[in-house]
């Protein structure tokens, strides 16, 4: 049986080389690849989430407990990224200008991928102009968005008027997602989709490219 708890540990303790030895343990072990994320890699990041927020831990830590998180991850992604040639779609993903966070974005790339979608990374702190432009030269089905901050969430605002401004809306579902952005902001600001998870977010990709 896997140890969850001890990988989870590992994020919290920020200790890169426990989580990269625990996780690949537990892959030689059998465990479901989703299971290491879920009750592993992103419960460990989820307790360092509150103590950020309660002030008992600091930027530093969540950097070294972010960058253990993503080791893990890159071990458990080939298993889940499936091997598929024929592309079922493809989806341009960044973080909004101003944001800095990439993790939940890399996780719903990883899901995309899985499915067998074409998944390009535009990375992080992506303006509206940048969007656009990659939008235009690649001609993506789906354009994902993430924002983590409450003050970066307007910058989606500002690629989709950027996306209509310059005739790409028609040409592109935009998705957005991230912990402070719901539905109705999705809604409010004309985004096609909004999804809370990483999941829901492969699952909104998949519909819309096929009803395309
Ligand atoms: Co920051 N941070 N951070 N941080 N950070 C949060 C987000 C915060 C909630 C912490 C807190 O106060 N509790 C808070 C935001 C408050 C707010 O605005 N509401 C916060 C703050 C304030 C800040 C700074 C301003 C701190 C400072 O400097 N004083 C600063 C801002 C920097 C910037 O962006 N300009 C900052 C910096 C950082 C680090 C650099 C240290 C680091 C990021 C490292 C990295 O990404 N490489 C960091 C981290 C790690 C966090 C927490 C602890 C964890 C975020 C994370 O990776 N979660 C976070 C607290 C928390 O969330 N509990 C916090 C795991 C990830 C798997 O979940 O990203 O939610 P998440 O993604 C989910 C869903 O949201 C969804 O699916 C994912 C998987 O299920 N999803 C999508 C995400 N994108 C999607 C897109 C979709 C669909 C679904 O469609 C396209």
């Amino acid at each position: 049986m896997a140890d969850y708890e001890a990988i989870a540990n590992g994020v919290i303790a920020g200790d890169e080389a426990k989580v990269v030895e625990l996780t690949r343990k537990a892959v030689d072990e059998g465990a479901k690849p989703m299971e290491i994320i879920d009750e592993g890699l992103m419960s460990g990041m989820g307790v360092v989430g509150q103590r950020f927020k309660a002030d008992e831990m600091f930027i530093p830590e969540v950097i070294m407990s972010a960058k253990a998180m993503s080791a893990g991850m890159e071990i458990v992604k080939p298993l889940i990224v499936g091997g598929e040639s024929a592309s079922k779609g493809k989806v341009l993903l960044g973080t909004v200008k101003g944001d800095l966070h990439e993790i939940g974005k890399k996780l719903v790339g990883m899901m995309m991928e899985s499915a067998g979608m074409e998944v390009e990374d535009l990375g992080i702190d992506v303006s509206a102009e940048a969007f656009a432009k990659a939008v235009k030269e690649k001609g993506p089905d789906v354009l994902g968005m993430s924002a983590l901050l409450t003050t970066t969430m307007l910058a989606m605002k500002d690629t989709i008027e950027t996306l209509k401004e310059e005739g790409l809306a028609a040409k592109v579902k935009t998705m957005v997602g991230g912990a402070p952005v719901s539905s109705d902001f999705a809604d409010e600001i004309g985004a096609d989709g909004w999804a809370a998870d990483a999941v829901s977010a492969k699952d909104m990709a998949v519909e819309f490219v096929g009803a395309k």
